[in-house]
């Protein structure tokens, strides 16, 4: 990929070739090759194989309007300037709108859940995920994908899962209602006590992985509680996690969680809590829980 292209633009936009196709929308896996013959490797996934790889996932339950604003804005230049080669997956829960059609138009990979639910959608897919390293965010324009390169670089053998943290670092005006800030701040003083591990942003849409450790996590949750299954198996394990500051912004198209979300997260991590002893064993060769990343002000 030439590093001097700039920015990601669509590829299959009136600059990089064909008009997006119409029609059936096809499932999970798309090839890239028949997708788009002129530029075969929009995404920069394996052009080096011998590079760090990077799987990047959006699930999205119809988020065209965020999807498109956020696939714009893959740093594509930084993270091919920091030797990451990467692939954009929609974890798709069978959106009714143009959400897929918006993912193949920009060359990302759509896979569809077979389920229901934000977390079963990730569950379901993190067995498949081939790359070193994985993150996730919510498209919904929420959450800087600016911020990607960074993120992932935090990620190393004793710092295997990063947080992008809203609380850390700047939340634009407008951008969270004044119930859901302190919804918010509630589950995480509550899950920080919970599991004696401080966590500022426990609902955070943004986190990263090395992914062999993502995968030996005993993830469980189904729904929007799967940040805080994130974290209590973290906490659980000693794992610890980096977290870095990073901007939230105001939504594009329709909220899905509702205010009964947070009293399932917090049942969610309270379960999760009582049964810790048999189901979450401690991984061994993880250095003590520590609490890295800019103090809190
Ligand atoms: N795959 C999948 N994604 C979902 C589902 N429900 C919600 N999402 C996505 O999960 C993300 C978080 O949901 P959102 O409504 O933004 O929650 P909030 O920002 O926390 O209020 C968004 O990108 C949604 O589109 C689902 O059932 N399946
Ligand atoms: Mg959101």
């Amino acid at each position: 990929m030439d590093p001097n292209k700039g920015e990601w633009a669509p590829s299959g936009g009136s600059q990089h070739g064909p008009e997006p196709p119409t029609g059936p929308i096809p499932s999970f896996p798309l090839s890239r090759g028949v997708e788009d013959p002129i530029d075969p490797l929009p995404l920069g996934a394996a052009e080096n194989p011998t590079l760090p790889s990077l799987s990047i996932l959006l699930p999205a339950l119809n988020e065209e309007l965020g999807l498109a604003e956020v696939l714009k804005r893959i740093p594509q230049a930084t993270l091919h300037q920091r030797g990451l080669a990467y692939s954009v997956y929609l974890l798709d829960g069978h959106s009714t709108d143009q959400t897929r059609a918006v993912a193949t138009r920009f060359g990302a990979e759509v896979f569809v859940q077979s389920g229901r639910g934000k977390g079963a959608a990730f569950r379901e897919f993190v067995p498949r995920i081939q790359e070193d390293f994985a993150l996730f965010m919510d498209p919904d324009g929420t959450y800087p994908p600016e911020a990607i390169p960074d993120l992932v670089g935090f990620l190393g053998a004793d710092s295997p899962v990063v947080l992008g943290s809203r609380f850390l670092g700047k939340i634009d005006e407008g951008a969270m209602t004044a119930t859901n800030y302190l919804g918010n701040r509630l589950l995480s003083w509550f899950a920080s006590f919970l599991y004696a591990t401080p966590i500022s942003d426990l609902c955070s849409g943004m986190w990263a992985f090395v992914s062999e450790r993502l995968k030996s996590l005993g993830l469980t949750a189904d729904g929007f509680d799967l940040e805080a299954d994130i974290f209590a198996e973290c906490a659980l394990r000693k794992i610890p996690i980096v977290q870095v500051p990073i901007e939230y912004h105001q939504r594009l198209g329709e909220p899905k969680l509702h205010l009964r979300e947070g009293i399932r997260i917090a049942l969610a991590l309270l379960k999760k809590r009582l049964r810790a002893p048999s189901s979450a064993p401690q991984d061994e060769s993880a250095p003590e829980a520590r609490w890295v990343g800019p103090a809190q002000s």
